[in-house]
């Protein structure tokens, strides 16, 4: 199978790169409109003005992304493989335009044509091929890797239909299909070229080589097409093109023309339709696994072309296997892509003739994975059976690698019965199973968490034993955020605001953010930066009139919660507080409440019953709230439907208050918070995830911590502790829990949230009665600063000038030094 070496001619003809004044651009959106989309200026509509505009746009980064490629070829760096089942990469049309520097120019040119930028970026589709923060993280990831220089690629799928669209009815949440592809996508290339065979079940052949040696080979006994997508991944200022390449399947025969030809119409579209289904949808569950046959397929399809693919660009361009771990890394995103390290084995022995040992060995210098989740549900496993029908060959594979993991524990490490049962990667307690996250942990030099407290707590807790076996594995890599989708352009206004004080190099270096803190006391910035603030809320405010009709004052505090709704994460903790507030406001009318506006958003898992619940709770709690009279507009509750990238880019820049309340020990990391601090809001949050390194840098005086520790919810956890003492000692929290189920809110079905309630009785799993005092304690300590403003922007100010480490390029720098030895040439 030698692939002929590519040769790279650096004499090849070239057009002459674009340039980007107004006038070329306006004349190019012309062009674009006429020759591309085919539509007369004069009758063009306001998709086909967006079509021009991407394709002018896309443009001026096809010279630096076939640079960027050469640019490996001829200095044989190493690449970086990011395989992700999610890229939650939203709208692309902003994003690429300001971190190449052409946003006023484009917005110019348009103009000059009668047309709005401003329209055209909201009419953008966004791209939702993710479910929440394990998702975007793999979107931001791409973009600071870009920004880096380093060599790399996002692999994943071409979902048909991304993350439901999720719309309200009476209070309820309902899924409809989301449609990013209905008017196309100018942004991807289809690379027919690039497509390769996938295989699914069938059996096993032994084949005795003529030297006697013998051989396995997989018969699978069906194959499906996968097709590459590539889109550009531009990094800040453009320092480098990468692709995010994504697979769609096809069917190798896309018509069964005999079945056809003999009357069975449909029948000869099967075939194609199976093949189909493979990338048609997203599964929607977060931090569930959903365990079907079809998940397995996908995560098998998109592993395997992915392999396939880096295997045969590494042929090209070195001829042997054996520099693979110099010249390749590969990181694996949670477990949902592990079934590579059997795909690369089978790769390396069956189709290369390499022994067992030294495939092993370039298994474990490619892969490294990212783990980001510890609770047990979450831990993806496979039962034996389905994966010896769907992938037989694979599960030889991990038997071979199960029986050599354990050797080396017993003979090296003295493992005993009980250690062997909890690291092999064949689970024997639930019926027979895979267990994903151990077979990612052993075919990989490096097990990373995404946060201090996470790291520690995989340590003592899912791999502990693993640990024990391999101590040099497991490192933290707190994850990251760009700073450019995430402050530069969510939020001209604080930008403009920070480069009038401090000059312009912290849109290169957020670190340098840090000289805010100078000013933090400065009277006049403060009052500057809550100015920006507050038009920022009228933005919100008007959304919010808009879309729910209903009227918040750009002067209140707004509180927020925005992300997936989980019970873990505890919105519940929130409205149930919103509740208590309400009756204190109602029964101390006299007193000086602040004003405040609640918002959430968020999607539920659509077969996760209480998140449904959760969200139809705050709708109705919002019904009652709003309409109350008596309560004179101090608060408000609102509910905003289909939250996504898009929504969170208006919503976190008009945030006062950021809810980052899950139970402790839970949250893996979280993300949100670090977007929201960067933008000036002020957090209000638990000793969990990465909120406990946002303490440790913004400083405790400027961050509101409250609840139990990991610890102590470990340890109420391990005796069973009955939560109903925090209900009998808190008359506030009674009261709300009464109301709630006595159906106060839900005079149509009174009975509606009394098992939701009751289950704060019974056991509390998430601890929000028994957090529920202090949390409430804490948001009238949080109203007294907010009657201090001088005081409040102080602290927010200095929440956005020490959110500096938080930015991904940091997180990437790490990943690149520690983890895929890859030097790091960008961003300075
Ligand atoms: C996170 C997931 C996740 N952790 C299973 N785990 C999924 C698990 O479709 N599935 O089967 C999808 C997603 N997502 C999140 O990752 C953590 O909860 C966050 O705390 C963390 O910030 C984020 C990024 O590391």
């Amino acid at each position: 199978m030698a692939e002929q070496p590519l040769v790279i001619d650096s004499n090849a003809p070239r057009p002459e790169p674009r340039t980007s004044s107004v006038e070329t651009l306006r004349q190019e959106i012309l062009e674009r409109l006429t020759y591309s989309v085919g539509k007369d200026p004069a009758v063009a509509r306001p998709h086909d003005w967006l079509t021009a505009t991407i394709l002018t746009v896309r443009d001026r980064i096809m010279d630096q992304w076939m640079e960027s490629s050469r640019d490996t070829w001829r200095t044989g760096k190493k690449r970086v493989y990011y395989l992700s089942l999610e890229f939650l990469i939203g709208r692309l049309m902003r994003d690429a335009m300001s971190n190449i520097g052409i946003m006023e120019q484009v917005q110019s040119a348009l103009k000059s044509l009668d047309v709005d930028l401003s329209s055209l970026i909201t009419l953008e589709p966004d791209a939702a091929l993710g479910n929440g923060g394990l998702g975007r993280l793999a979107a931001c990831f791409m973009e600071s890797m870009a920004t880096l220089k380093i060599p790399a690629y996002g692999y994943g799928i071409r979902y048909v239909h991304g993350l439901f669209r999720q719309e309200m009815s009476e209070g309820w949440q309902v899924e409809l299909p989301e449609e990013w592809l209905a008017h196309g996508n100018p942004w991807e290339f289809e690379r027919r070229e690039s497509s390769y065979e996938i295989g699914f079940g069938g059996h096993v052949e032994p084949i005795t080589e003529p030297d006697g040696t013998v051989r396995q080979e997989w018969r699978p006994s069906d194959h499906v097409l996968a097709v590459a997508f590539d889109t550009p991944v531009v990094g800040w200022r453009g320092a480098r093109v990468n692709t995010l390449r994504l697979w769609s399947a096809q069917p190798i025969d896309p018509i069964l023309l005999d079945k056809f030809n003999s009357g069975d119409h449909i029948g000869a579209l099967e075939e194609s339709a199976k093949a189909e289904s493979i990338t048609r949808v997203l599964y929607p569950a977060d931090g569930t696994p959903a365990g079907q046959e079809l998940r397995l397929r996908q995560e098998f399809f998109f592993s395997s072309a992915s392999l396939q693919d880096i295997v045969r660009r590494h042929l090209q361009q070195y001829g042997d296997l054996g520099s693979l771990p110099d010249k390749v890394a590969v990181q694996l995103n949670d477990t949902h892509p592990a079934i590579s390290v059997a795909e690369l084995m089978r790769i390396l022995m069956d189709m290369h003739g390499m022994k067992f040992s030294s495939a092993w060995d370039i298994c474990r210098g490619v892969f490294g994975y990212t783990n980001h989740t510890l609770l047990p549900e979450a831990l993806e496993t496979w039962p034996v059976a389905l994966l010896e029908r769907l992938l037989p060959r694979h599960m030889q594979i991990i038997y071979a690698i199960n029986a050599e993991v354990l050797a080396d524990a017993r003979n090296r490490a003295g493992f005993n019965d009980g250690q062997i049962a909890s690291i092999s990667l064949i689970d024997e307690n639930a019926g027979r199973r895979v267990r994903m996250g151990q077979l990612a942990f052993v075919g990989s030099h490096s097990i990373n968490g995404v946060s201090a407290l996470h790291t520690e707590l995989m340590k003592k807790t899912v791999f502990k034993d693993l640990h024990t076996l391999y101590p040099n594995r497991i490192n933290n890599k707190t994850n990251g955020i760009t700073p450019r989708r995430w402050l530069l352009e969510c939020n001209p206004g604080l930008t403009r605001l920070i480069t009038d004080r401090i000059g312009p190099d912290f849109q290169d270096d957020v670190t340098l953010l840090k000289a805010l803190d100078a000013h933090a006391g400065d009277p006049n910035f403060q009052q500057q930066f809550a100015a920006v603030k507050r038009a920022n809320k009228a933005v919100l405010a008007e959304l919010i009139r808009e879309r729910m009709g209903v009227v918040v004052s750009p002067d209140a505090l707004f509180d927020v919660q925005i992300k997936r709704i989980h019970e873990y994460k505890r919105q519940l903790l929130n409205i149930i507080e919103a509740v208590a507030l309400y009756d204190d406001i109602r029964a101390h009318p006299e007193r000086n409440w602040v004003p405040r506006v609640k918002v959430f958003a968020g999607k539920a898992a659509p077969g996760y019953w209480n998140a449904k619940l959760i969200i139809k709770l705050i709708n109705d709690v919002s019904k009652v709230i709003n309409n109350d009279p008596s309560v004179r507009g101090l608060l408000k509750v609102v509910f905003l439907p289909n939250y996504n990238v898009s929504l969170a880019e208006t919503i976190i820049p008009a945030a006062d208050l950021s809810e980052q309340i899950s139970t402790a020990g839970m949250e893996a990391s979280g993300t949100g918070n670090m977007k929201f601090g960067l933008n000036g809001a002020l957090t209000v949050g638990t000793l969990d995830g990465a909120n406990i390194e946002m303490r440790d840098n913004v400083g405790p005086e400027n961050i509101f911590i409250f609840g139990l520790t990991a610890e102590q919810v470990a340890e109420r956890r391990a005796r069973s502790e009955v939560p109903r003492s925090a209900i009998d000692n808190s008359p506030r929290l009674k009261e709300a829990l009464e109301s709630i189920s006595s159906g106060l809110f839900s005079p149509d079905d009174r009975n509606r949230y009394r098992d939701l309630v009751g289950g704060l009785y019974d056991h509390d799993w998430f601890f929000v009665a028994r957090d529920f005092d202090a949390y409430a304690a804490k948001q009238r300590e949080i109203d007294k600063l907010w009657n201090n403003p001088d005081k409040w922007y102080s602290m927010a100010i200095r929440n956005t000038a020490n959110m500096g480490w938080s930015s991904s390029d940091r997180t990437i720098r790490q990943y690149a030094e520690d983890i895929w030895s890859v030097p790091v040439t960008g961003g300075e």
